[in-house]
């Protein structure tokens, strides 16, 4: 039987064959697996572990923070900070940047994330998950190590360096890209590792399979609606098939399936809070969800534009987001435009 490729082995290969990384990055994505397991660990316990229930804290934007969402973003910064890989982290549990204290040596890259994504999810036992996303910095003088600015992580999704997400459901499964396509590694609990299960995940172009919080539709735009009920319409309508829904309430849920076996993911923007662009945020979830799609060989957009391109203003910027199979995301994206 051919020798199981660890996470470590992946990454190295990635190093040595490919040169698609270098040695800080590759400890940067270890250290980040790492951290994903402690959080496995905490989720898994449950009430045993006394980490469900709220924090009685609110993050920047105004959402009440679960006691996972905290300890999940401390044991991302505890295990990320001393490593020397690092300059700064930005999290959406956070208001501001955290600059890597200076005790520690400082590194090249900016790491973001949103720690436990799904948090709705995780008082009753649903799949939850990590999301993150390295840059690079981009210094004004690079002969100098300058205090790092919020400006340098306003870079758009295609200077992603690194993508991925770790989702905590029945399996614990990380998924990544560093631009050679996307890889899928499972937990081995015994083993304690990852082991890689899928080198060349593909998301099939078309797709009978659409995911969305339909309470909102309502408030939806007008090309929101008519692509969701034309999907509705099925067989009798002008898509003359049939349509199946999913709904998971956790953003890595939904596009961990999307990854699998195909389909759409929607949270448009809507009339409740018209001065906001949407519910998901472009750095911490948007983006490298875009890229990990993109390098899977669907498509990402805000409705009008490629995510990766959207110009980025504010750290906690939030965006539509239409991303999976590559033949809906076009469709819906092209009522936008046509409308
Ligand atoms: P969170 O990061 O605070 O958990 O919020 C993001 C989540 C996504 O995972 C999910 O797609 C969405 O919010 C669900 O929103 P809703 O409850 O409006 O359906
Ligand atoms: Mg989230």
């Amino acid at each position: 039987m051919a020798s199981k490729v660890s996470l470590t082995r992946y990454l190295v290969e990635q190093q040595h064959q490919k040169g698609h990384i270098q040695p800080p990055l590759r400890l940067l994505l270890e250290v980040v697996a790492r951290a994903c397991k402690r959080i496995s660990q905490a989720v898994n316990k449950g009430a045993l572990g006394d980490v469900l229930g709220g924090a009685d804290t609110e993050n920047i934007q105004g959402e009440t923070q679960k006691k996972l969402d905290i300890i999940a973003n401390e044991v991302l910064i505890e295990a990320n900070e001393w490593g020397g890989h690092l300059a700064a982290m930005a999290s959406e549990e956070m208001d501001s940047i955290y600059p890597v204290p200076n005790r520690y040596p400082m590194g090249e890259f900016l790491l973001l994330f949103d720690p436990l994504d799904g948090s709705s999810n995780i008082d009753v036992n649903v799949s939850i998950g990590t999301i993150f996303s390295v840059l690079r910095r981009v210094q004004e003088d690079p002969t100098q190590v300058d205090p790092v600015k919020e400006s340098e992580f306003l870079q758009p999704g295609h200077q992603q360096v690194a993508a991925g997400y770790c989702v905590y459901g029945p399996q614990t499964t990380l998924v990544l890209t560093v631009g050679d396509g996307v890889a899928m590694f499972t937990l081995d609990r015994e083993q304690g590792s990852f082991v890689l299960t899928d080198d060349n995940v593909q998301i099939p172009a078309d797709t009978k399979e659409f995911a969305i919080n339909m309470s909102n539709m309502r408030h939806w735009d007008e090309p929101v609606k008519r692509y969701v009920d034309e999907c509705l319409q099925g067989k009798e309508g002008p898509r003359g098939k049939d349509f199946n829904m999913r709904w998971v309430a956790s953003m890595v849920a939904d596009v961990h399936r999307i990854m699998t076996r195909g389909g759409i993911f929607m949270y448009p923007w809507d009339k409740r809070e018209p001065n906001k662009p949407g519910k998901l945020r472009l750095m911490y979830e948007a983006n490298p969800m875009a890229w990990l799609v993109e390098q899977a060989g669907g498509a990402a957009t805000d409705g009008t534009r490629r995510m990766l391109d959207v110009p980025v203003t504010q750290l906690h910027q939030r965006v539509p987001v239409f991303l999976g199979s590559r033949n809906e995301v076009e469709r819906v994206t092209s009522y936008h435009t046509t409308l």
